[in-house]
């Protein structure tokens, strides 16, 4: 047989191997505490690197623009039925590439160009596709936006309904990517209809939560709902987008030939598996301990003398201040420090922060990972220490030295992927 078909990455291209090979230590020798990312099962990763890749199948499943569809269309059908039978929702498109793909999908599905969006702030926890100046979202629509109130740094469902009445905006949406507390859609919902305008919840941090029911879910009370697939979900990087069945039509145009042409079908066969392992009962005792996880890490981190943001978490991440007045460090300095002793999180801005975006005041961290690698509470205590002991003298080369220790200990004992030396693939074992 022809090489091309049969040759590892080892042999066939060393650079990338070796970058691979590079990454699978990286993830396994580290604490990985960034909120939206999570380790794909075996299963997933495998039918990610399926032929599929292989093929055009532009349209939707038994109406395709090509020949050859018909396993495409298997899997592309499972992955409805099964999103469809998680979120409870009427209609399911699971060809968008990205969660940002998918809002723009219901933009375009839910308004004119010029129409006014009110989003939540970037600066208080949203997300760049609700409205940033310099994404499609603030280039096409007029803008407004609402955010956290300073007291309890929660939103501020009154001045949400005020600035609902001042702006009146044809889509309301919600839902944020640094946002540790529930979001009330019942009430956003409400706000909305008080002004007619519609709702897009963008759930791509919660949607594990919300498909296990551990954080109410937004499909009653929103025309559209969107998400990512790889965040607590644990799915394939990827979106989705679901809506009432009265739009269903417009935004399968609007994914395809709006923003897209041919589907992924190696991505959206593994968000059918995906969303497969998410129906079954452990997916929900796995999103319990996810929770569970990030209450005991931040109560940790708040016992250490580090500021939570909202005062805790009731999902999957804490917002914490580390420059606590200029008396800290810079979020910014706090990821590098951490970075050096393999804990990676991200700097993330605090509501009505005074540092700028990329330097920082808070630093943001979630479990959905490190949940998935077996980690329950006991090691949540013990990273919430080293998080803190690092934060407070990030200039200690003995501290570091100690906590680069510490992590590999613990890192040890929960294996996961490893590298396949003799091929240079990866290879995942069995999480912790
Ligand atoms: N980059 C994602 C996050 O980290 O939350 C949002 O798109």
């Amino acid at each position: 047989m022809n090489d091309f078909f049969t040759a590892d990455i080892s042999s066939a291209d060393p650079l990338i191997s070796e970058a691979i090979n590079n990454e699978v230590r990286r993830q396994a020798d580290g604490l990985e505490l960034i909120a939206s990312e999570n380790f794909v099962s075996k299963a997933v990763l495998e039918t990610m690197g399926s032929v599929f890749t292989n093929k055009y199948a532009e349209g939707y499943p038994g109406k395709r623009y090509y020949g050859g569809c018909e396993f495409s269309d298997v899997v592309e059908q499972a992955a409805i039925d099964r999103a469809k039978e998680l979120f409870g929702c009427e209609h399911a498109n699971v060809q968008p590439h990205s969660g940002a793909q998918a809002n723009m999908a219901v933009l375009l599905t839910a308004l004119d160009h010029g129409d006014t969006i009110l989003g939540m702030s970037l600066a208080h926890g949203g997300h760049l596709t609700h409205g940033h100046p310099l994404n499609f979202s603030g280039i096409n629509y007029k803008v407004a936006d609402y955010g956290v109130s300073r007291d309890t740094e929660q939103i501020d469902y009154d001045d949400l309904q005020k600035k609902a009445e001042e702006h009146r905006p044809k889509l309301l949406i919600c839902g944020a990517s640094a946002y540790p507390r529930v979001i009330d859609f019942a009430r956003i919902g409400e706000i909305a209809r008080s002004v007619g305008a519609m709702v897009m919840a963008d759930i791509a941090h919660i949607a594990g939560l919300v498909a296990t029911g551990l954080h109410p879910s937004p499909i009653p009370h929103c025309e559209f709902v969107t998400t990512t697939t790889h965040k607590t979900l644990r799915g394939p990087r990827g979106g989705m987008a679901m809506c009432k069945e009265e739009f269903a039509a417009d935004l399968n145009k609007r994914v395809f030939p709006g923003v897209q042409g041919g589907p992924l079908i190696h991505i959206i066969a593994a968000k059918a598996v995906a969303f497969g392992e998410a129906l079954k009962p452990d997916f929900k005792a796995y999103q319990q301990q996810v929770l569970d996880n990030a209450r005991v890490l931040s109560q940790t981190l708040a016992d250490s003398g580090l500021r939570i943001i909202s005062g805790g978490t009731d999902n999957h991440l804490v917002l914490v201040d580390v420059f606590l007045d200029g008396k800290g460090i810079t979020g910014k300095e706090a990821e590098a420090a951490l970075g050096d002793v393999h804990i990676t999180v991200n700097k993330n801005t605090i509501p009505f922060d005074t540092n700028k975006p990329f330097v920082a005041s808070g630093i943001r961290v979630g479990t959905p990972a490190l949940t998935t690698r077996g980690m329950k509470e006991d090691e949540m205590r013990a990273i919430g220490s080293m998080i803190a002991e690092v934060i407070h003298d990030p200039a200690s080369e003995d501290v570091k030295t100690k906590v680069k220790r510490e992590v590999a200990e613990l890192t040890a004992r929960f294996p996961m992927y490893r590298s396949r030396t003799d091929t240079g693939g990866a290879l995942p074992v069995s999480a912790g």
